[in-house]
């Protein structure tokens, strides 16, 4: 790993929030006193009942997480009501959809009103506080009006990312018993339309056979396409808005009430409902927003993430909208018109920070500096990236290309569990070192343990852990708590489990390896290896399934998918296809496989356990190194898909 280091820039350093000395000193404190500082920090919401307790968290037994427990608070009133009276003129939201030429700025004072509006439409049509609502919406400001206006009146969202097939939308309706739905006719994307609401449809319908009913599917009118309309259900979004009054009083949530469910992937199972809850969110988001990029007053900040995911939740919508900033919602694709898309984005709206993804900057950099070098560039301050390791060509690429060496890259290592980023340099404190994550925020204490459990000090390789709770950790899964303490808490007891693998260096900066479960990161999407598999064996053709991870020039990961056929069955063109359209309908277009491999046989222990490792390694095509193999029940399936893999040199 490369190790050059890059100090921070003087300009950096001059308007920097934090500078080094105090990153030191207020992590001390954070770790030392975590009760002085959160009920310090904790204060950077605005609180209607102010919290007197500030934390109360345990990962042993039942383990129960809670913070500012007594205190209540409003999370749309703090992302939009306490901005009112100073700021309703600024832009809370500048759109830049699809197309170059469709920019909209929408004022704090208009976001309320669009949020007071579309929170009575669902208090009108019986959404109380604690229903869940879902949102399978295209990346439109509307998207963020639902999220808010689920919060102004306490009802928990659901976002479901507008890539997931209509399956995959029914099971997320069904696991949060979610009877209002919030869609679009159509999404756009890179020039492409996608058919929201006819999926919405197909998932209603689903849900509706699983015993979940979609009482109001509101649709935004996006494209004006052709839709089929169920009268009674379907209303239109803009004719119920229009129907209602232009205010809605903030609940009065308690801290640890719910704000939303996200489902994400993991090694087993379907995937998760993440829980999170309002105050410690709050608090959590915030404060790494204003930190992590040096928010200041005024600045233009854009994260080009999608809501559908948690990037989205605490760094488009939540974090920014806390701290009065004017966020940028991107509809599009980085390369579309073409790959100068987000720089010329930057140039139009004069932005001041940038926050993406590894494989979005690897695709511009194949794409050719001339794209880059063409615009100007010179509001940039912060960039960040997010998702997945960053290799340290894409960094110095971002970072000199880009950034012309001028801007320090945040590359921030967090995920959906933990609500906010946790291990990050801070623009105005962090020497950077092209590749690593560097140091822990304020109250975050990562440590890393071998296989065993064993702690590991000073320089070391291992699988990271947090020993302590942070306020933006997620509470359970959602109607699942048992699930919980197994996926987080078992593997070490007594820790927070990250499943990621990570190195410390001589300097304790934190290298991110990647993940050690069966979960891969596809373009910075995570799936659980285990979600392809089902869908694969779902087709009537295959007998058993094997998928695993393999490096992905572009993508990070690609999907590498061994099937074994039922007997009598013929591996055929027209068969990789229909498998290949099987994981699209079950999942979305985002677990497509890249490579399917017909192996008669899969290796297996004699217990029967499939040995990843050694599929992992010929999909790498890496089998020089298979290690050990002499506990398979049948070494000679090896030779086998040696012969016949799909990803030779
Ligand atoms: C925010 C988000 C989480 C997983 C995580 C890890 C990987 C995220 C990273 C990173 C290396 C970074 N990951 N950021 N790996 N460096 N800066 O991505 O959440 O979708 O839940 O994914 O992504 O493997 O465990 P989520």
């Amino acid at each position: 790993m490369s190790a050059k280091l890059h100090p921070v820039p003087e300009d950096a350093k001059r308007r920097a929030l934090v500078d080094n000395e105090t990153y030191l000193a207020w992590y001390e404190r954070s770790v030392m006193d975590p009760e002085g500082f959160w009920r310090e920090h904790g204060q950077r919401i605005d609180w209607f009942t102010p919290f007197t307790k500030v934390k109360n968290a345990t990962f042993s037994g039942d383990v129960s997480i809670r913070w500012f427990e007594d205190g209540t608070t409003n999370a749309a009133y703090n992302c939009i009501d306490r901005h009112l009276e100073k700021r309703g003129d600024q832009a809370a939201i500048i759109f830049e959809g699809d197309e170059p030429d469709t920019a909209r700025t929408i004022t704090y004072r208009a976001l309320h009103e669009e949020v007071c509006r579309l929170a009575n439409v669902m208090k009108a049509r019986g959404v109380a506080k604690g229903d869940r609502v879902t949102i399978y919406m295209p990346m439109v400001p509307e998207a963020a009006y639902a999220m808010l206006a689920c919060a102004r009146i306490g009802a928990v969202h659901s976002v479901v990312f507008g890539g997931f097939s209509p399956e995959a939308l029914a099971g997320r309706i069904v696991d949060a018993q979610s009877t209002f739905v919030v869609t679009a006719d159509e999404g756009v994307r890179g020039g492409k339309t996608i058919p929201l609401k006819a999926n919405a449809d197909k998932a209603c319908d689903i849900a509706g056979r699983d015993g979940v009913t979609v009482e109001t599917l509101l649709t935004l009118k996006r494209t004006g396409g052709d839709v089929a309309w169920k009268e009674g259900r379907d209303v239109w979004y803009r004719d119920e808005t229009e129907k209602v009054e232009a205010d809605c009083p903030a609940e009065e949530m308690s801290a640890e009430d719910p704000l939303f469910i996200l489902y994400t992937s993991g090694s087993t199972g379907k995937p998760k409902g993440v829980l999170h809850t309002t105050g410690g969110y709050m608090v959590w988001t915030s404060i790494t927003h204003q930190y992590v990029f040096d928010y200041h007053e005024g600045d233009i900040y854009w994260c080009a993430a999608d809501v559908g995911w948690v990037t989205g939740h605490s760094y488009i919508v939540y974090g920014p909208l806390a701290n009065g900033a004017t966020t940028v919602m991107f509809e599009g694709v980085p390369t579309y018109p073409d790959a100068s898309r987000l720089w010329q984005t930057v140039d139009k709206h004069q932005i001041n920070i940038v926050y993406t993804a590894p494989t979005a900057i690897r695709a511009l950099m194949g794409a050719g500096n001339e794209y880059v070098s063409k615009t100007s560039r010179s509001s940039l301050r912060v960039l960040g990236s997010v998702g997945e390791p960053i290799n340290p060509e894409a960094w110095e690429w971002y970072h000199t290309v880009v950034g012309e060496g001028r801007c320090p890259i945040v590359d921030t290592w967090w995920q959906t569990e933990t609500g906010g980023i946790m291990i990050t340099p801070l623009p105005g404190a962090t020497d950077l070192k092209p590749g690593s994550a560097t140091r822990p925020f304020f109250g975050v204490q990562p440590q890393l343990v071998d296989a065993e459990g064993a702690v590991l000090e000073g320089e070391a390789d291992g699988n990271l852990c947090i020993t302590d709770s942070w306020p933006g950790q997620m509470r359970t899964v959602y109607g699942d708590h048992d699930r919980f303490i197994k996926t987080y808490f078992s593997a070490y007891p007594g820790k927070y489990f990250s499943g990621d693998g990570c190195r410390r260096d001589t300097d304790g900066y934190y290298w991110i390896t990647g993940r050690v479960d069966d979960v891969i990161n596809v373009s910075g999407h995570r799936m659980g290896t285990a979600e392809v598999e089902s869908a694969l064996v779902a087709h009537e053709a295959v007998s058993e399934a094997a998928v695993v991870g393999y490096p992905h020039a572009v993508k990070g990961q690609g999907i590498y998918c061994y099937v074994t056929l039922m007997g009598g069955r013929e591996w055929s063109e027209d068969l990789r296809k229909q498998l290949v359209a099987q994981v699209r309908n079950e999942i979305g277009g985002i677990a497509t496989p890249d490579k399917i491999q017909v192996a008669p046989g899969l290796p297996k222990t004699r217990s029967g356990k499939i040995m990843r490792r050694i599929l992992r390694k010929i999909a790498e095509d890496d089998y020089g190194s298979l290690g050990d193999t002499s506990t398979l029940a049948d070494p000679g399936v090896v030779d086998d898909l040696i012969a016949n893999r799909q990803n030779r040199k």
